[in-house]
């Protein structure tokens, strides 16, 4: 089944995304995400420029050899954007299987392993109060475990907290990289005090996740995570940044709290030596950045052999493309733990026509043949691409800090 047609489509309903657009000869059409926040145009040029040319005239049946093809031939290897480029045809071919085939995705996959999959919700608030009732209304809507991020006390930013405007949150929210101030000690003082709340008012039941984002030392991660096991974590994510595997045998050293690590890794490697000595609990690599689901299977089969479970990377930058190939992942792994769901603000409904459904904490990505998921194109010609930067965190003295 030749390819005999791929393009890039940009668009931003309410955010950017970057979505590729396979067809092959007998008119199928596969969609795969390319979106990586605030570099989309990256991603673009090298899946126009380098990818959609050698695609043509390939049968988009053999999804293995293309990989291997793209991953491979360009000799030079892994990297964010080559492997989300990887991963939106990877995305799309998968697509293409189970439209031809006439199944969901996740049964090529091998099947159901679930009834369905357990999402978390985003909880937050520019005070403790805020953010508890923002807790209240996801339980109220019936998610079983929610992650709690707040503002702190003496910080004017800090991520994962709206502005005050009432704005929904979308981090990439300005033209030049929004520049925000940082110090490690009010956070690691008030955070078990936030987390403590969310337990006081709720109690245990509720699944309570938190995510650092990456902006601690080992030995503070170690002591953060000290302080919060009293409050039963479902898991602290991006304790510290993970360039460093071996640094998390530290954090292991000094605390039980379960560990998440991996929305900004690419391929196995960055994780291999995280999950071989069961350095952290849930893997977070995603479908769009880490290589498609072919390489988010291997990432997950590996993981499965050390106790590993999944968690993967939900938030709103990644398109309803791959979070619905996510939740086909999601639904076929043995190892599942948990998968964030951050959801996509509107218009992005125009755009993509999604078939997933949440009811009562979990989701099910639906059994239309494929991925499940459409995209309008004359929808998506209405929104031109808004160029957009991640804010970067700097400490009081002004040095670069991880945001
Ligand atoms: C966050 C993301 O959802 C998360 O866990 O780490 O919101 C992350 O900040 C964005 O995906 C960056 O684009
Ligand atoms: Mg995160």
């Amino acid at each position: 089944m030749k390819i005999i047609d791929a393009g890039v489509i940009i668009t931003a309903p309410g955010r950017n995304y970057v979505t590729l657009k396979i067809t092959t000869e007998d008119g199928v059409v596969g969609w795969g995400d390319a979106t990586l926040n605030g570099r989309e145009l990256a991603v673009a040029t090298y899946l126009r420029d380098h990818v959609c040319p050698l695609l043509i005239g390939r049968d988009a049946h053999r999804i293995e050899d293309i990989w291997q093809y793209l991953y491979k031939g360009s000799y030079w290897r892994r990297g964010p954007v080559q492997m989300t480029a990887i991963a939106a045809v990877d995305i799309a071919l998968w697509d293409i299987k189970g439209k031809v085939a006439g199944l969901p995705v996740y049964q090529l996959l091998g099947g159901a392993a679930r009834d369905g999959v357990m999402v978390y919700g985003h909880a937050s608030g520019s005070s403790v109060a805020e953010m508890l009732d923002d807790v209240a209304a996801h339980l109220d809507e019936g998610y079983l475990a929610v992650r709690a991020q707040s503002a702190i006390p003496g910080m004017d930013k800090v991520y994962g907290v709206p502005p005050k405007d009432g704005r929904l949150y979308e981090p990439a929210s300005s033209n030049v990289p929004q520049e925000e101030t940082w110090e490690t000690g009010p956070y690691l003082r008030f955070v078990p005090t936030m987390l403590g709340a969310v337990r006081e008012r709720f109690g245990f039941d509720v699944h309570l996740l938190h995510d650092v984002h990456h902006r601690l030392s080992p030995l503070e991660a170690g002591r953060l995570g000290r302080d919060l096991e009293e409050h039963r974590m479902f898991w602290i994510e991006d304790p510290t940044p993970a360039e460093d595997q071996s640094a998390f045998q530290l954090i292991r050293q000094h605390t039980t709290t379960p560990i998440a690590v991996g929305e900004i890794f690419n391929s196995i490697w960055d994780c291999q030596q995280l999950i071989t000595e069961r350095l952290i609990d849930y893997v977070r690599t995603s479908v769009s950045h880490a290589g498609g689901i072919t390489h988010l299977r291997r990432i997950f089969a590996l993981a499965d052999l050390y106790g590993v479970r999944t968690g993967s990377h939900g938030a709103g930058d990644l398109s309803p493309v791959s979070f619905a190939a996510a939740l086909h992942v999601d639904l076929s792994v043995p190892n599942f733990g948990i998968q964030e769901y951050m959801g996509h603000r509107d218009p992005a409904g125009e755009v993509f026509r999604t078939g997933y459904k949440f009811e009562n904490g979990y989701m099910h990505p639906g059994d239309a043949p494929g991925l499940g998921v459409e995209v309008d194109e004359q929808a998506a010609a209405k929104f031109p691409y808004d160029p957009k930067y991640l804010p970067i965190n700097r400490r009081r003295d002004g040095s670069m800090h991880d945001w």
